[in-house]
């Protein structure tokens, strides 16, 4: 045996046993040279998003954005992440969303000058039927698929539909941070709290500014146990008005500050969300919007809508039943149903 066969040995011998979870898992980001992609793939390179797991990460991007990509590539490479096996950056569907395993639809276009919403959601339907299309012919068949880009309930919708291939249950739209924005809130307004220790608020519907941030069945740990939030702010008029303004429009308002849309709160929440997805809720309710066929509140089927969901520890999802629907909940909860009806009569 020569020396490099001797070295190639050693260096064989050093590598951790083979088992499943030293295969790499393959995980997609689009538009990974945007805002939230740039926050993103530092996160899921690592660790932050799946443990110790070794990735091999897939980032696309349109033709006109290669070069950025390149430089996202590079920045990644000088991170010399441990757990990165592989980057894969590209403008082709078929070599971004072969055999992922995990798909975080993030590029979108944005609204341009004259655009109307139904402009955008067009121009954003035709991405997401080639995105849908790309699952269906390259991707697992067990692939989890998180969509972000905006207007993202209905793109997830879209990318569903042209992927009959792959199981509707494999598909969902961030609701997280809307979720997460509304524990901080109601956190700073009870004061001296985190917002971690605030439990079970819910997003109910689109990811819009019609969604209902739903703190009916929240509570926090206090010394006698369980505190109710409607209890601890003890304020219904600024739980049923301000706070639910709030939460619907703090993205305009990130917006209004930095003159870019959120991107590093996002990208955090797209962790939390595969992060509950994979590995459990651990018994927590979260919200996420998936295919509303069949769910439990009356919500017509055929959409995607974010439910309160818990997550077990082998990934499924189960929407939580029989949480009391007041009047006031119902109306906003059938609210952001129409609005994401409308969406669909004008996307698909
Ligand atoms: P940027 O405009 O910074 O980045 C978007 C990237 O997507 C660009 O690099 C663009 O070239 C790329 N892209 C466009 N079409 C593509 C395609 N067909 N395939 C692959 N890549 C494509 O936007 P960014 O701030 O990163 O936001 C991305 C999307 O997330 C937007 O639609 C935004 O509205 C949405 N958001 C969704 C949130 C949610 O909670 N669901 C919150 C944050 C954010 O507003």
């Amino acid at each position: 045996m020569n020396r490099l066969n001797i070295i190639k040995k050693q260096l064989s011998g050093n590598k951790v046993a083979s088992s499943s979870s030293n295969i790499p898992l393959n995980v997609l980001v689009t538009g990974a040279a945007g805002n939230i992609g740039y926050a993103l793939v530092f996160l899921i390179a690592k660790g932050t998003m799946l443990g110790n797991r070794k990735i091999n990460l897939h980032l696309l991007d349109i033709p006109q954005a290669e070069k950025a990509l390149k430089g996202v590539e590079m920045e990644l490479l000088d991170g010399a992440f441990p757990l990165v096996n592989k980057i894969i950056a590209t403008s082709d569907y078929k070599v971004a969303f072969n055999q992922i395993d995990i798909a975080l639809l993030v590029g979108a276009r944005p609204r341009g000058p004259g655009m109307v919403r139904a402009d955008l959601l067009k121009a954003n339907a035709k991405i997401f039927v080639g995105q849908g299309q790309a699952l269906n012919k390259y991707a697992k068949k067990s692939v989890k698929v998180v969509v972000v880009g905006n207007p993202a309930n209905t793109n997830c919708l879209i990318a569903m539909h042209y992927a009959p291939s792959i199981p509707k249950k494999n598909f969902s739209a961030l609701t997280r941070l809307d979720q997460s924005r509304a524990k901080s809130l109601l956190a700073s307004k009870i004061g001296n709290i985190n917002a971690s220790e605030i439990k079970n608020v819910i997003i109910w519907g689109n990811h819009s500014k019609t969604q209902y941030p739903d703190v009916n069945h929240a509570y926090v740990m206090s010394n006698n146990g369980r505190l109710s939030i409607r209890s601890a702010i003890n304020n219904d008029e600024y739980l049923n008005t301000e706070f639910i303004k709030t939460v619907q429009y703090r993205g305009a308002a990130i917006i209004k500050q930095r003159g870019k849309s959120s991107a590093a709160s996002a990208a955090n929440a797209v962790v939390d969300h595969v992060k509950s997805w994979v590995f459990g809720s651990d018994n927590e309710i979260v919200s996420m919007a998936i295919c509303s066929d069949n769910n439990p509140y009356n919500i017509p089927n055929g959409l995607i809508y974010s439910f309160p969901v818990i997550i077990d520890k082998d990934g499924n999802i189960n929407i939580v039943k029989n949480l009391t629907i007041d009047k006031f909940s119902r109306n906003k909860m059938i609210a952001t149903a129409n609005e994401l009806i409308d969406e669909k009569k004008q996307a698909l």
